[in-house]
């Protein structure tokens, strides 16, 4: 079943299709809660709410700040491998090019039932018009000079057949020179850094925006989003007049200031170039400055750090564990790598920026349930992570959770989970992407209201929590780890531009007597 443009179609009188956009009225129920006296009062609240969203798909280009690393040369293959639909030789058999691990490419949703009760399920990425993966213009960065076919060979990540089929194109991709500032990544990056911008900050920024609007001029991208996929950084200081507000950020720019790290001037570039800016490693490259930035030029940013893996299915675990009344107390996790990502994270600083990203996950789950855990209670939460070369993007994932159960019984899973690295990083790139510049299609306004302009989501992106491990949220907003609620936010944000209800799971149809 393929994710075509007319897939589904809604029969409401609440939804209205014409040439430029879907709109759909909706009612978002929640309830609010007040204690009176010891007692909870919860109350329905319902907002009615027209969501329009436009239909014009644009075209999107993607440009990918460490084009040349393992994420970077994997994402390009897999891109041009499915647009070339290309299949290739293997020790197990022919393998043909497919999008598995990408919610958008291939995972389902529930849309509702057929006449007969059976569940019809169809492509997520069908509900609402959305960017093909073939129709992406890429580009990108590196201070590495490599083309993309050496970079992907030095990768080592895809099949030799495979890279064959693929050398000619990935020898034309060749990365633009990078502003590189080496106290921000591991002493031993420097001997990879070969194509490198030199000037001032300041400079180093103009040549960061004329390189965006040449992309754009070349590839006739409407929309551009630039996504950080470089070397995790260390965590910058954040201080008053350094990178406090928008002004004080663009005045360090200017003056050079040594704490500006690359991924925030990559951010400021962005920004200022009308970009959708999205962060897939650790570091604290959204400073208050730039999400100011974002705010003031109405732009979306994203992020932070991709959930991939290990993660991924510790956001499901402890979701299981906690909401199944069952008490994690001890999580130890274990990893080792031997790709250059795992190189740069052997260095202190840089592997700091990753335990605090990879160590808070568990966080919303805890809080969810005082009844296992006393205020401020948290399970001991230890994340190692080791660079062990021979094993390259094959990541060992070893995982211990050691739980309390009833009448002071334990419970301890391990699990061991062996995996291609940027095998499972990039279809999530894909997904940030192209849910990104969906979100900038969608607008909102009270029904009650219809004179009132309409407002499209929050700067912060935080809709695209689901594949960030250490999610990027709007001020005062809950984050929100666990990956069903991340799912179902999307998925149920989908439907109700379709003025669909969210699959509530409660098949009352198939229950009552
Ligand atoms: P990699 O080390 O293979 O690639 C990073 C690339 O960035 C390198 O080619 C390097 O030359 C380049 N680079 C470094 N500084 C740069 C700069 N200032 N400007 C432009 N390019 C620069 O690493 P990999 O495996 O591709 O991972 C990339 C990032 O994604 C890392 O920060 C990693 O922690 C993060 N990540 C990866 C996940 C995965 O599953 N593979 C999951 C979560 C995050
Ligand atoms: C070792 O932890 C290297 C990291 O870059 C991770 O592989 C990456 O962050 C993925 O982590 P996770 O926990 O999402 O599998």
């Amino acid at each position: 079943m393929a994710a075509t443009a007319d897939l589904v179609k809604v029969n409401s009188p609440n939804v209205t299709y014409s040439d430029e956009y879907i709109e759909a009225t909706y009612d978002y129920q929640t309830t609010r809660v007040e204690e009176v006296n010891g007692t909870y009062l919860a109350t329905p609240v319902t907002n009615r709410l027209q969501i329009r969203t436009a239909r014009h798909v644009p075209r999107l280009g993607l440009m990918l700040v460490g084009w040349g690393g393992n994420n970077g040369s994997t994402l390009t293959a897999a891109l041009l491998a499915n647009k070339l639909q290309l299949s290739w030789a293997t020790r197990a058999g022919t393998q043909c090019a497919n999008w598995f691990g990408s919610i958008t490419q291939a995972s389902t949703v529930r849309l509702g039932t057929d006449a007969k009760g059976r569940d019809v399920h169809v492509p997520l990425g069908s509900l609402l018009p959305l960017v093909q993966p073939e129709d992406v213009a890429l580009d990108g960065w590196d201070i590495s000079g490599a083309d993309l076919a050496q970079a992907a060979e030095r990768a080592g990540v895809l099949e030799p057949d495979l890279l064959r089929q693929l050398r000619a194109h990935l020898q034309a991709l060749q990365p633009r020179p990078s502003a590189f500032f080496p106290d921000f990544v591991a002493a031993n990056q420097a001997q990879r850094a070969d194509n490198v911008l030199s000037g001032s900050k300041q400079e180093q920024l103009e040549q960061l925006r004329a390189d965006i609007r040449a992309f754009r001029a070349r590839s006739g991208a409407q929309r551009v989003v630039v996504l950080w996929t470089a070397n995790t950084e260390r965590f910058c200081e954040v201080l008053p007049g350094l990178n406090d507000s928008a002004d004080a950020l663009l005045a360090a720019v200017r003056a050079g200031a040594p704490e500006l790290s690359p991924s925030t001037l990559f951010a400021v570039a962005a920004i200022l170039e009308g970009c959708i800016y999205i962060n897939g490693s650790p570091q604290n490259t959204f400073v208050p400055g730039c999400i100011e930035l974002a705010e003031r030029h109405r732009t979306f940013i994203a992020g932070d750090d991709f959930k991939s893996g290990q993660t991924k299915l510790k956001s499901v675990l402890v979701d299981f564990l906690v909401s199944a009344g069952i008490k994690p107390v001890s999580i130890v996790s274990y990893n080792h790598l031997g790709n250059n990502d795992g190189k740069n994270l052997s260095a202190p600083k840089q592997f700091r920026s990753k335990e605090i990203s990879k160590s808070n996950v568990i966080d919303d789950m805890v809080a969810s349930n005082p009844l296992l855990y006393a205020p401020g209670e948290k399970p001991d939460h230890c994340v190692v992570i080791k660079y062990v070369p021979y094993v390259g993007d094959s990541k060992r994932a070893l995982d211990e959770y050691t739980s309390e159960i009833l009448m002071g019984g334990h419970n301890t899973l391990v699990i061991h989970n062996t995996c291609e690295d940027s095998l499972l990083a990039a279809p999530i790139i894909l997904d940030l992407a192209l849910l990104a510049e969906l979100c900038s299609r969608m607008e909102f306004r009270p029904v009650d209201q219809p004179d009132a302009e309409y407002t499209g989501f929050h700067c912060v992106l935080s809709l695209l929590s689901y594949l960030c491990k250490a999610p990027l949220v709007p001020r005062g907003a809950p984050v929100v780890n666990a990956l069903s609620k991340q799912r179902a936010a999307i998925e149920n944000v989908l439907r109700a531009a379709l003025g669909l209800p969210p699959d509530n799971a409660m098949q009352l149809e198939h229950r009552l007597a």
